[in-house]
């Protein structure tokens, strides 16, 4: 299943053991466990702690928004940093990503800016940005309807003889969908360039990941279909940057799919109209947030010596200025007449809408009138 076989795991930690993860930053959580050799540069794991603090306080800056009425609902990356950010880092210009709809540190390392990122979120209703122009495509609600779309991207491209690589980004849960499972087959079958990127974050809203396989991993899913499984600790930048350049490399070789499987964890509820303490306990939450995938960069940029205090101060600095700038970014976005819902269902009108339109103003109505 994995091309390095390493038991890094230590057994009671409270979470699921699995060998082969391919770890490369030391984590003062576990016993020290054997490391990988890792293909950044200093400076490299510089920039990506400094990208990694700057999309932690813009999400921060979402979800506070969303608290403020601006935001319709947010989905919160919080924790899942690294697995975003290192696996983002290693792709290539001309690679295509298909992302759910958490996939907001992806979308920013790709050059999207934050209130583009956002229309959505924000209720207006045209697509804020080009997918074309950052090979980024309308974030996905539906579950792995989009792993779909990720392989017949890559199947067009290698007909067409394009050097790209399809990304698909998808949860723990989705790969229960059948959609992921007749992606992954296709994608198999006829060895398209794809990478299937799943961050398992333990949870699909409250369902835990033992309630959604019986499979001892989810990266087995790929062997059993014919094609590369790996797995990574998702909260080492480092070690995800490593394992999908490999994969990337891979695929984008003619040897067909892989799967990685990025082991991380959803500090926050599903979104913002979840409330996750009913269905977990604050210790699983706690054990998750010592593994903080920043605070692991930064212990290990301190023994390397790169993180002085002032380093420190400046990255938050430059976070806090371009959060205020993204703020002011989403504001200026027009969430637009929400009437307007209806009109393009259907060439024409049609009575049963025109119905329910009339529902929504008389509730809008309401609503102002409070
Ligand atoms: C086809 C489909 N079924 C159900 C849903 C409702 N739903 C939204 S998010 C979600 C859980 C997804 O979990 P996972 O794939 O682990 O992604 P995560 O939210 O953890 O990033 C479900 C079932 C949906 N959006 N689409
Ligand atoms: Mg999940």
């Amino acid at each position: 299943m994995v091309d390095n076989p390493i038991e890094t795991n230590s057994p009671g930690s409270g979470t699921r053991i699995d060998p082969g993860i391919v770890r490369c930053l030391p984590d003062q959580t576990r016993p020290t466990s054997r490391l990988l050799e890792h293909k950044l540069t200093s400076d490299e794991l510089l920039h990506l702690y400094q990208r990694m603090v700057e999309i932690r306080r813009f999400d921060e800056l979402a979800m506070s928004l969303q608290r403020q009425g601006q935001l319709g609902v947010w989905a919160s990356c919080l924790g899942q940093e690294a697995a975003q950010i290192g696996s983002a880092y290693a792709l290539a210009d001309q690679d295509w990503v298909f992302p759910s709809y958490r996939e907001t540190a992806v979308g920013l390392m790709r050059g999207i800016t934050p209130g583009d990122l956002l229309h959505q979120y924000r209720g207006t209703w045209l697509g804020g940005y080009d997918p074309y122009k950052h090979r980024f495509a309308m974030n996905s609600i539906p579950i792995a309807t989009h792993a779909l779309h990720a392989t017949g991207l890559a199947m067009a491209a290698k007909r067409a003889g394009d050097n790209l690589v399809s990304v698909a980004y998808i949860g723990d849960g989705a790969t229960s969908e059948g959609d992921a499972h007749e992606a992954m087959n296709f994608a198999a079958v006829f060895a398209a360039p794809v990478v299937f990127f799943v961050q398992n974050n333990h949870w699909a809203i409250s369902v835990p990941l033992s309630a959604q396989t019986a499979s001892p991993t989810l990266a087995d899913r790929a062997p059993a279909l014919g094609f590369r499984g790996m797995m990574v600790d998702g909260n080492d930048v480092a070690a995800v940057h490593r394992v999908m350049s490999d994969a990337l490399e891979h695929a984008r070789g003619g040897h067909g799919p892989v799967l990685v499987e990025a082991i991380t964890y959803r500090i926050e509820s599903h979104t913002t109209a979840d409330d996750h303490t009913r269905y977990r306990t604050a210790a699983e939450v706690e054990e998750w947030r010592e593994r903080d995938p920043i605070a692991r960069l930064e212990h290990h940029l301190d023994s390397l010596g790169m993180l002085t205090d002032d380093i420190r101060r400046s990255t938050r600095e430059a976070a806090d200025a371009k959060a205020s700038a993204a703020r002011i970014e989403i504001l200026q976005l027009s969430a637009g007449d929400p009437t307007e819902l209806f009109q393009h269902v259907y060439h024409g009108e049609r009575p049963l809408l025109q119905e329910q339109r009339e529902m929504l103003r008389a509730e809008l109505r309401a609503w102002e009138e409070m």
